[in-house]
């Protein structure tokens, strides 16, 4: 009898220490890991990040490639599946911010990548059946070039970071940018734009432009100056007209971006980002991703975030 109890209390220590060894920021330690995008889908999360690949000494972006995650907890990460910007044969690849959605059993993942002839940032699209792929160039070339924005006709990176979001009528609305922020309607076929490339004015918009809905709130967060924190404005509207709001999230550690992603999941909100903190190499080009809590304030406004090393509790 004595052995039992010693051995179930041994047991529970262990399993005690195995959830406060796994409860932890970065939530991803064996790569290097960005731009988060989260999907949630039939009970589990799945997070779509850019791999940084640059060396210790490198002091750019070394992007080739995307990284699919899974998890029913959001501490106990699985890693799926590596998609290639080589896939975009239109483009030089580079794997930089890109977004996933679902819309009626079919997954598409907006991408940024290099153009290949017509210069700067571009936007693609490619689809699969499944969340975790395999996934395919849906349309054999750009659906965004950086021919087709003129606000800001000196940049070769204002095409960046796309974000789509699909409103409850089903419309869904493509936002992006880098200094500007741009957005248009889709077509049903997601793989089409449905009128014209309009922009929003926000205050000190960077890039990373993000929308999601809370009750009657639509939220569109944002890289706001540079080194980055979060900002955001909200609307009743997923078209405007934006209200600034305020900060959401300060400079994360130690990396010049925070690129978010926000996602509810089993009853709880989840704001998710990317810091430098890996020891030793960790940095601007050697990020992290993050996951900590988002909390709704009475008024609809959100508080701001706290970044967290423990970061959140498996959720149930
Ligand atoms: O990862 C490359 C770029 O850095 C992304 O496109 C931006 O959002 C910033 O995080």
């Amino acid at each position: 009898m004595k052995t039992l109890r010693k051995i179930s209390l041994l047991t529970l220590s262990a399993l005690s220490l195995a959830s406060s060894i796994q409860s932890q920021n970065p939530i991803i330690t064996h790569k290097y890991t960005a731009d988060p995008a989260a999907l949630v889908h039939n009970d589990k999360v799945y997070l779509y990040v850019g791999h940084d690949e640059a060396k210790a000494h490198e002091n750019h972006y070394v992007l080739n490639e995307w990284l699919i995650f899974s998890s029913d907890d959001m501490v106990n990460w699985t890693e799926e599946a590596s998609f290639p910007a080589s896939a975009f044969a239109w483009a030089k690849g580079e794997a930089w911010a890109a977004h996933v959605v679902e819309k009626e059993g079919k997954f598409y993942w907006y991408v940024t990548v290099e153009h290949g002839t017509i210069p700067g940032k571009s936007i693609g699209v490619a689809v699969s059946d499944s969340p975790t792929g395999p996934f395919k160039d849906a349309l054999g070339k750009a659906l965004i070039t950086n021919d087709m924005t003129t606000e800001h006709s000196d940049s070769y990176w204002d095409d960046i970071d796309p974000a789509v979001f699909i409103d409850d009528d089903g419309e869904a609305y493509m936002y992006w940018g880098n200094v500007v922020c741009y957005w248009v309607r889709l077509n049903d076929n997601m793989i089409e734009l449905d009128g014209p490339i309009q922009t929003v004015d926000l205050p000190h918009f960077t890039e990373a432009p993000y929308i999601h809905k809370k009750d009657e709130w639509y939220y569109l967060t944002y890289a706001y100056m540079f080194p980055e924190r979060t900002a955001y404005a909200r609307s009743k509207s997923v078209t405007g007209p934006w209200e600034f709001v305020g900060l959401l999230n300060e400079v994360a550690g130690n990396t010049n971006t925070n690129h978010q992603s926000i996602i509810e999941f089993k009853g709880k909100d989840y704001f998710i980002y990317h810091n430098g903190v890996i020891p030793t190499a960790g940095g601007s080009f050697r990020r992290s991703v993050c996951v900590d809590y988002l909390y709704y304030k009475e008024d609809g406004t959100m508080q701001k975030v706290l970044m967290t090393s423990e970061g959140v509790a498996p959720a149930r």
